[in-house]
């Protein structure tokens, strides 16, 4: 099946109780036994529910995995990973990431004896001096949050399977439209399913799709353990969103194409980030790895600073100024305020995340009026 056909019928199949075609909301916590034990394979919600399932095997047929885990948010899912870990062990992370994942394993679980080694991995030959014995995971964003950085899947997934590691791949800002990590070589990809799965900015969810049903196991245990699950009305907004998926995705990079190109030629634009120029560091890669460029940009104006950055932001009027992304709606972000804000200063700026960057969610409006709304902006 291609990928266009799976996102409406992948993993998914009508109703068995009355055939509906969208699997209904079962709003329910739990499920009447006829003796102990004796269900219909649903006993308790936090363990099973059938709109979470009927989601969950939606997320495994579009990222080409066998076993899909929905979680109560992105960070929520990046949280199960690492609970496969335990103290004294180590991560080779990227660099440059989502604020709230940094957040989560420097003032979480660096507390519980896990370390972190936040590194570029534009080569990755640089990741072998930072393996020892105690490496289980490699955590890659690709494209990253925000500065639109390549990894190379195929080269992280050669060195992880060397070294006997566990390669994440946080599949956000990309979606299995644009990039399929686990075809690549990668072992588990995440998503904040917030973001472009959901596609409409009304829910806030995470997933895990993995091939291997050992890791699969150890992961649905950790998700039951733990507990923090998506409900189910937010199963079936998610499930309703991944059947446009493929439509929202081709517009999403269309017309982040159109910006990004309007944004390089624009006299007062210093820098634009997006991976899909000749010129972007990452592009050779993404242009192997990646079946388009995407919908998400960032910026900087010459010789802009705080102040002119955040007068931009508050001056557009289509681009609403919010945290998040990949909704059908244009959203604009100052990293270093918002996203990033909880990254040391120094930290951020090694990666360039300075406080005059601007960052785009491009959405699906008519193009000619986002462009037009940069325009009287940016003045
Ligand atoms: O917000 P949540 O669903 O918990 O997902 C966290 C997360 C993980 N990974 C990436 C790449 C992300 O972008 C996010 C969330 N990001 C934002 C809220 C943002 O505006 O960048």
């Amino acid at each position: 099946m291609k990928f266009n056909t799976k996102t409406i019928h992948g993993g998914q199949k009508h109703d068995p109780a009355y055939g509906a075609v969208m699997p209904p909301i079962y709003q329910t916590s739990t499920y009447a036994q006829t003796t102990p034990g004796g269900h219909k394979g649903f006993e308790y919600s936090r363990t099973h529910n059938p709109t979470r399932k009927a989601l969950e095997d939606a997320l495994a047929s579009i990222e080409n995995g066998k076993f899909g885990l929905a979680f109560g948010s992105g960070l929520a899912a990046i949280d199960a990973i690492i609970k496969l870990l335990k103290s004294g062990d180590e991560v080779i992370s990227t660099n440059d990431l989502y604020g709230g994942t940094y957040r989560l394993f420097t003032k979480i679980f660096e507390d519980f004896g896990i370390k972190f080694h936040f590194i570029g991995m534009d080569n990755a030959d640089k990741i072998a001096n930072y393996i020892n014995d105690n490496t289980k995971l490699i955590w890659v964003e690709t494209p990253t949050n925000p500065m639109m950085n390549i990894i190379n899947i195929k080269a992280m997934a050669e060195v992880s399977r060397k070294h006997n590691l566990l390669l994440a791949v946080d599949n956000t800002f990309a979606t299995p439209y644009l990039q399929r990590p686990l075809d690549l070589g990668a072992d588990i990809v995440m998503h904040s399913a917030t973001k472009y799965i959901g596609g409409h900015s009304d829910l806030v969810m995470g997933a895990l799709i993995v091939k291997n049903e050992e890791l699969a196991k150890k992961l649905y245990f950790i998700q039951n353990a733990s507990g923090a699950v998506c409900g189910p009305q937010d199963s079936f907004l998610a499930l309703r969103g991944i059947k446009t998926l493929h439509i929202r995705m081709q517009r999403h990079c269309e017309n982040g194409e159109a910006i990004a190109k309007y944004l390089k030629s624009h006299s007062k634009i210093e820098k634009v980030y997006w991976p899909g120029f000749d010129d972007h560091p990452g592009h050779n890669v993404a242009k192997e790895q990646m079946d388009g460029y995407g919908g998400m940009i960032s910026f900087v104006t010459k010789g802009s600073n705080y102040d002119s950055a955040i007068k931009i932001v508050e001056n557009l009027k289509i681009f609403t100024l919010a945290e998040s992304l990949g909704g059908v709606e244009s959203l604009a972000g100052h990293p270093a305020s918002m996203t990033h804000a909880s990254i040391p200063k120094e930290e951020r700026e090694k990666t360039g995340v300075v406080d005059s960057l601007i960052r785009l969610s491009v959405g699906i409006e008519d193009v000619d009026d986002l462009i037009a709304d940069l325009e009287q902006a940016i003045g």
